[in-house]
């Protein structure tokens, strides 16, 4: 179960946020921040308490907190993002962090080696971690080392096609993992119970579970169906904006 959710209010300048969609347009900034507002709804009614951190213009995509920091049950990590124009969006993260964690709880990821929290998938006490233009080998044997050292398991899973791990696979828990691309015949993943999400929703792999109810990005409707015939009841949640940017539903917070 999660008691507590982090998130960032997104920033005028996220417009200048980076993508690999440009043809989707610029978010818009009004909007944008509507959806968050229903974003944090939705986590409410999940039974989290929310932490709102205020935008930092600073930083373009600062409203992605997944990224520059991993939480588990034991520990938190500071990642050190791959991203330049992000990187330093792991300093604005540790506040929020010593909040919850005293210091001998929090760790960090440091160069060479480089680590988006988008790119680590926990399933229970193993953490799966994405090797991705973001997230480098180096970073992945700190952050295995670190997971370690609190009693925790990890494993390197290589990425050829998503900008990050969860981009294309996310877990419900119950043995349940929504599977798109390049994650669908992966071995790794063999073993759970694989909901294969059709290639013109992809985006919607993203979904994020909280406290047995999934939040669904709004507008996948195969990817709705095939979660509520797994049995959880679902939130539908509208990420059109943040889509532009290439991030969804658990870019958008930090879950622990
Ligand atoms: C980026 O490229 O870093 C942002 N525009 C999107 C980050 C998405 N975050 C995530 O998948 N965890």
């Amino acid at each position: 179960m999660f008691q507590n959710v982090i998130v960032r209010r997104p920033c005028r300048a996220m417009v200048e946020g980076i993508t690999s969609n440009p043809q989707l347009g610029k978010p818009d900034y009004e909007k944008a921040l509507q959806q968050h507002d229903t974003y944090i709804e939705a986590l409410k009614k999940c039974g989290v308490n929310v932490t709102v951190l205020p935008a930092d213009e600073r930083y373009p995509d600062s409203c992605f907190v997944e990224d520059p920091a991993v939480i588990t049950r034991k520990c938190a990590i500071i990642t050190n993002p791959g991203a330049e124009s992000r990187n330093g969006e792991k300093d604005e993260i540790i506040g929020a962090i010593r909040e919850f964690f005293p210091e001998d709880k929090i760790e960090y990821i440091k160069a060479p080696g480089t680590l988006e929290g988008g790119d680590v998938m926990m399933v229970g006490d193993h953490f799966y971690v994405g090797r991705s233009a973001r997230t480098n080998e180096e970073g992945i044997r700190q952050f295995i080392e670190i997971l370690n050292k609190h009693g925790l398991t990890g494993s390197e899973v290589p990425l050829s096609e998503v900008l990050h791990l969860k981009t294309g696979v996310n877990y419900l828990e119950n043995n349940n993992m929504l599977v798109s691309g390049e994650f669908v015949e992966k071995p790794d993943f063999a073993k759970y119970n694989r909901i294969e999400i059709p290639e013109e929703e992809a985006y919607a792999a993203n979904c994020i579970w909280v406290n047995g109810t999934v939040i669904v990005p709004m507008g996948f409707p195969a990817v709705e169906a095939a979660v509520r015939n797994a049995g959880y009841p679902v939130i539908l949640v509208d990420t059109s904006e943040y889509r532009k940017l290439d991030g969804g539903l658990s870019c958008l917070s930090l879950r622990f």
